[in-house]
């Protein structure tokens, strides 16, 4: 692979960009491979990558239906974040998290990551106490949040209406270096990487089976062909149920859709995210000069992957009294995604009742933001055939035990 650089720019641009290579290649399916990935979404790939990378197996191949990244991880609003409560989520958001501060270098692929600040609003008293604790079982975990003024918020988002006549802002959850990146980005700088390390990505192919032995896997059935692996790894986010049901067990996730809108773009406004989880509505501004806008999760179990009309009045009418300048804008466009949840609001990385078959979802309306991370433990999962320290909590077996790791605050939109 070529690399990318500014000499590269300047090369193509005088021969009217006439020598790029594609980014990854298109391969047959092979009969069989080491490792067979269900799912080319960002956790799918960067599973794939960690594997070759930290692992050094790199006879690997990533099946997905539909195109690279056209799931979730092309469907989000890209926040990213690490303040979560419990010990073992902010080990595995925050390695996530320092990991988007190098990936452009690690990948050589510009993948925006803008750290440019979140802030989540406290709107009652319940959510100051809240985001209190956070702050403070942050500061022992290493992750720097701290809870600010609305003095601070004001100056912070000069926008914002903190006196809101149902609910003013009292003081916020404040995450420096939480920011955003650019989704496709990630996805498209993964892919590339694998497909540097002779992975093979295969798109247009729909896993209908799983194929298995005497307790094991040995492959999978696609609309590509049969195709065998040793060791399988399922990381279909709202998929995932039908995926489980395909190799013989069950999980404890619920797919909904989660939408998110966004406006006209017009002149900067905004240089942070705010999320204001109590009346369910997010915002921050592209690039481009959208405000990206979304709301809570649908509230019945479904998996169309659109938006709705009744969605846009509702997070509309949720967001316009803290921040009145969004009633005059125009909606540009929606959409929806199909998230995948848990009941407490935390990740599944497991093993499975099925032997050498390995599953990561459950990061529901949050994943994002996790996609390294996830990667770096799902590959070490599969490599080793045990979680490492940051999977270990976030096995299938907590369900059965009772071990929840509750999220539900910390999601923010995933009530
Ligand atoms: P996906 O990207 O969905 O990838 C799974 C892939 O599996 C898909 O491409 C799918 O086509 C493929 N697949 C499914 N079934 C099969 C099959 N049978 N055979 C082959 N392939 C199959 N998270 C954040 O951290 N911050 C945010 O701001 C944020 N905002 C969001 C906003 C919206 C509107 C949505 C929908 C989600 C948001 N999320 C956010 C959540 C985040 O997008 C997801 O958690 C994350 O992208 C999941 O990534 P993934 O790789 O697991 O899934
Ligand atoms: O997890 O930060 C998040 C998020 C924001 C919007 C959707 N998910």
């Amino acid at each position: 692979m070529r690399r990318y650089s500014a000499f590269a720019i300047a090369r193509e641009a005088a021969r009217f960009h006439s020598g790029w290579e594609r980014a990854w290649a298109s391969p047959e399916p092979k009969p069989d491979y080491q490792v067979v990935v269900i799912g080319a979404g960002g956790h799918g790939l960067a599973t794939a990558y960690y594997l070759g990378k930290n692992h050094g197996i790199t006879n690997v191949a990533v099946l997905e239906k539909g195109y690279l990244g056209g799931g979730n991880t092309g469907r989000n609003t890209t926040i990213i974040r690490s303040n979560y409560l419990q010990d073992a989520s902010a080990a595995i958001y925050e390695k996530a998290r320092s990991l988007f501060e190098t990936m452009s270098q690690d990948l050589n692929m510009n993948v925006m990551f803008s750290p440019r600040g979140v802030m989540m609003l406290a709107q009652t008293e319940h959510e100051v106490r809240g985001y209190k604790r956070t702050a403070q079982a942050n500061a022992l975990q290493g992750v720097a949040t701290e809870f600010i003024s609305p003095g601070r918020v004001k100056e912070l988002v000069p926008i914002i209406a903190i006196d809101g006549p149902r609910y003013p802002v009292l003081g916020a959850l404040w995450q420096p270096r939480g920011g955003t990146a650019r989704h496709d980005a990630v996805a498209w700088g993964y892919a590339r990487a694998c497909s540097d390390m002779g992975m093979h990505i295969i798109q247009k192919c729909e896993v209908t089976g799983v194929r298995q032995k005497d307790g094991r896997v040995t492959g999978v059935q696609t609309s590509r062909g049969d195709i065998g692996c040793k060791k399988l790894a399922i990381v279909v986010a709202g998929h995932s149920g039908r995926l489980a049901g395909m190799a013989g067990f069950r999980l404890p996730i619920d797919s909904v859709a989660l939408q998110a809108l966004v406006s006209e773009p017009i002149k900067p406004a905004m240089d942070v995210v705010v999320m204001a989880n109590t009346v369910h509505g997010y915002m921050s501004q592209s690039d481009k000069g959208e405000m990206v806008i979304g709301g809570g999760a649908d509230g019945y179990n479904n998996y169309t992957q659109r938006g709705s009309f009744h969605h846009i009045e509702e997070t509309v009418r949720a967001l316009v009294e803290t921040f009145p300048i969004i009633s005059r804008l125009k909606l540009l466009r929606h959409w929806g995604g199909i998230v995948d949840m848990t009941g407490d609001r935390s990740p599944i990385l497991s093993k499975t009742p099925l032997a050498d078959c390995f599953i990561n979802c459950g990061w529901g309306t949050g994943g994002f933001k996790t996609i390294p991370g996830s990667g770096w433990a799902m590959a070490e999962l599969v490599a080793k055939g045990e979680p490492g320290p940051l999977a270990a909590a976030f096995g299938l077996d907590r369900f059965r035990e009772g071990r929840f790791i509750d999220e539900s605050v910390a999601a923010g939109v995933a009530h």
